[in-house]
């Protein structure tokens, strides 16, 4: 494979080597799937908003219309995408590593689409709702562009069921995600701009625990350096795989 000069032996041999791997994944890690990332100004008909003043229950509280008309958008997107090499090889991670743990930050469902089993999602799916009132979870609903969709049972507002600023990350999935952070003896956060908390503690977390730390991002701005924290920059599509391939040469 072509990039795998690009991959620090030093690097290829701390995976080959870690016995418990947890993998943090942000949008990054589907950009090269054709998915915005939520840096990424916003094109077209959404090009004066910003995705952090729509992904907030305030937001919700005024214009449900206009949140809902963007999570739209945004599953018109995800649906017809498909799943890119940094995703498969995070699946082929979790079939090869014994204790390999995955916990995205994406709602777009693209690790489970690659063939990945145990996912852990810290932000909720795109391809849920929940009812405002009652908190009931629904895979399907109806729902036209002039109404807002409302709850088959209690006939409140339905809204997306991710998770907004200001609002608490699932008990279960955040605490999954904190263990598997503590427990692991290499952390691999790709594609994240590492600035929404509390995922981004996660690999400080497995730093405290005596864990060393491989990023993966297009840039590195903002992404903390220190002893024991190895920094690949490119496109997790290409450097992934070739990280694997460095690692584990085909035979
Ligand atoms: C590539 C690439 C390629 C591009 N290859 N790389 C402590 C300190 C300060 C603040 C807080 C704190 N604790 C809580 C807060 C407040 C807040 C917060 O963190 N604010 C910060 C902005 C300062 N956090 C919260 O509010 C959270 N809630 C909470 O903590 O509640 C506590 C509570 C307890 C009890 C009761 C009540 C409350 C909730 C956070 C929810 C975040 N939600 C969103 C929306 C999800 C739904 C949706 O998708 O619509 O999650 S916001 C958005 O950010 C989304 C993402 O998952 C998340 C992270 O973004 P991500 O994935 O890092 O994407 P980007 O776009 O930022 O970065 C992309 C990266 O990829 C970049 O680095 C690129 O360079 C890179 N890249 N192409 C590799 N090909």
């Amino acid at each position: 494979m072509g990039t795998t000069a690009a991959i620090p032996p030093e690097v290829a041999a701390r995976l080959r080597g870690a016995r418990s791997i947890t993998a943090l994944t942000g949008a990054g890690v589907s950009a090269e799937s054709g998915i915005p990332t939520f840096r990424d100004a916003l094109t077209g008909l959404w090009a004066r908003y910003r995705p952090e003043e729509l992904a907030t229950p305030e937001a919700f509280a005024r214009n449900p219309s206009l949140v809902w008309g963007w999570y739209r958008m945004r599953r018109e997107v995800v649906a017809r995408a498909v799943p890119n090499p940094a995703h498969r090889a995070l699946a082929s991670l979790e079939a090869q590593v014994p204790r390999f743990t995955l916990v995205t930050q994406n709602v777009d469902g693209l690790h489970r689409r690659a063939g990945s089993e145990r996912v852990i999602e810290l932000h909720g799916s795109l391809a849920r709702a929940r009812c405002s009132r009652e908190g009931t979870v629904l895979e399907l609903w109806d729902e036209t562009e002039s109404e807002t969709p409302s709850c088959p049972a209690c006939g409140a507002l339905l809204r997306p069921d991710v998770v907004w600023f200001g609002e608490p990350l699932p008990g279960e999935a955040l605490r999954a995600a904190e263990i598997a952070a503590r427990n692991c003896d290499l952390f691999l956060s790709i594609g994240t701009s590492n600035l929404v908390e509390p995922a981004a503690s996660l690999p400080w977390r497995a730093v405290a625990a005596g864990a060393e730390v491989i990023v993966i991002n297009v840039e590195m701005d903002g992404q903390r350096a220190g002893s024991g924290i190895y920094h690949l920059v490119g496109r997790a599509g290409e450097l992934l795989p070739a990280l694997i391939e460095a690692a584990w040469p085909a035979r």
